[in-house]
């Protein structure tokens, strides 16, 4: 069935050039963009992005991190797309990723890892609310 997934490419990934090959490995693996959106966040808005984050010790620093630089925000779409991205993805930590997820490709640490992906159907829906309005999202 298809589903929308939220990915971000995160600060430290467009400060080292591989926003196409980010993308070019979602399209490859069947998740297609369907909205996209580059921007600097705010402080308050990674903030509220990461609430349900909002007592771990890393908190302040994630949303700084996520606040420092231009970041790529996309709406990935696609059959099993919540968990296609995920497995692409690989782990939080980039040490732990599988080789051939873009984390180990192009993450420098649990905090640097380079992307966003939605967690489940509900956090899709959610975080893609967050973002983007309907009427941005291309059919
Ligand atoms: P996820 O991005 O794989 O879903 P989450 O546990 O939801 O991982 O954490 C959100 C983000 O917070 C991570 O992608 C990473 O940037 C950061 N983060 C997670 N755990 C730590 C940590 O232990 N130290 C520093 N930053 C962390
Ligand atoms: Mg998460």
């Amino acid at each position: 069935m298809s589903e929308r997934t939220l990915a971000i490419i995160k600060p430290d990934a467009v400060k080292k050039h591989v926003i196409g090959d980010i993308i070019h490995r979602y399209e490859q693996a069947g998740l297609r963009p369907v909205a996209m959106r580059m921007m600097v966040m705010a402080k308050q808005t990674a903030e509220g992005f990461y609430a349900v984050h909002k007592s771990r010790p890393f908190f302040d620093s994630l949303c700084t991190f996520m606040s420092s630089g231009p970041v790529v925000v996309l709406i990935l779409s696609g059959d099993n797309a919540i968990k296609k991205n995920r497995d692409l993805m690989g782990a939080t930590d980039p040490a732990k990723a599988d080789k051939g997820t873009i984390r180990a490709a192009h993450g420098a640490n649990i905090e640097f890892n380079a992307v966003h992906g939605s967690d489940s159907p509900e956090t899709a829906k959610q975080e893609i609310a967050y973002f983007f309005p309907e009427m941005d999202v291309v059919r």
